[in-house]
């Protein structure tokens, strides 16, 4: 793995650094399959039951790395296959991971960097962060599922205002709309983050994964479908040795502690 991801371990969450501060995190081409082969082994790490995102120094993401993007505009190469190389696996693979993914946002956020951090699950940024659009301001549509995720948080109209006009929008404004779930003191972030992804990860997780996919489900489904979808979840969950051991210690009343299975 480049030097430009790092993948650590720490109770049960596995945390992966963006770390080219320099660039403020860009993605370039090392960088993006680090990222893609990072997200990849957090999902099939047996040891990490939570996934942490964040970036080292004072950004999250600039999103695509301009230096590198502009040599393949150059040199012919357009695109160079990135959106559905590295985008789209990333944005995917945090999404179907069956484990509570979340977003330390320290700094800024732009174009596929916003991207990465709404793909979590759960987005807690500094209160000196901030989300920039910039997929307009270099003539891009968005990616990394921004069309997506974006206006299902906030609505489509705010969807529609944020990525036209493409203004910087705080920390303290995404929390106001709905976009994030949380903003905290820069010198709590980390320790923040790193609590809530612990606590999760001692968590019912096989239950956390299949709220993810009745969630997901239930966004593109009518109610009679997300009914039937959430039936057949319970039934997994029901069957999970974390619930019969939570009901347990319920009636014993003691705490369940969750095997994540
Ligand atoms: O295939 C494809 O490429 C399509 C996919 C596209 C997905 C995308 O992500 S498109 C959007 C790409 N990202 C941007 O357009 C963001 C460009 N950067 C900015 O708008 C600003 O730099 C920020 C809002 C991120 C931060 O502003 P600020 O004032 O805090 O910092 P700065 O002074 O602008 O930047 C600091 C340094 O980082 C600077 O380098 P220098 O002058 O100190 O040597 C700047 O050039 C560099 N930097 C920032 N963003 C990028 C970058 N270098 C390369 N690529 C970047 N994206």
């Amino acid at each position: 793995m480049a030097e430009t991801v790092q993948y650590a371990l720490d109770r049960g969450v596995a945390i992966i650094t963006l770390d080219r501060p320099a660039a403020m995190n860009a993605l370039d081409d090392p960088t993006k399959d680090a990222l893609r082969a990072a997200v990849e082994r957090a999902a099939a790490d047996p040891a990490a039951r939570a996934v942490l995102i964040t970036g080292a120094g004072r950004a999250f993401c600039a999103g695509q790395d301009l230096q590198g993007h502009a040599g393949h505009l150059r040199d012919g190469r357009g695109l160079n296959g990135t959106v559905r190389e590295h985008y789209n696996p990333v944005v995917l693979g945090i999404a179907a991971m069956r484990k509570p993914v979340v977003a330390a946002v320290n700094g800024v956020a732009a174009g596929a960097g916003m991207g990465l951090a709404l793909a979590c699950d759960l987005v807690v940024a500094a209160d000196g962060a901030s989300f920039v659009p910039a997929f307009g301001g270099v003539g891009l549509a968005p990616d990394s599922g921004v069309s997506w995720t974006l206006q299902r948080l906030v609505g489509r109209a705010r969807a529609t205002e944020i990525l036209l006009l493409g203004e910087r929008i705080t920390a303290p404004r995404a929390l106001e709309i709905g976009m994030i779930a949380r903003v905290v003191p820069a010198g709590e972030l980390a320790g923040t983050a790193l609590e809530l992804a612990a606590r999760l990860a001692a968590g019912p997780t096989a239950a956390y994964g299949l709220t993810k996919d009745a969630l997901a489900f239930a966004a593109g489904s009518d109610l009679a479908a997300a009914l039937e979808r959430e039936a057949e979840l319970q039934e997994d969950a029901a069957a999970t040795a974390d619930h019969r051991g939570a009901v347990e210690a319920f009636l014993a009343k003691e705490r369940p502690a969750f095997q994540g299975r």
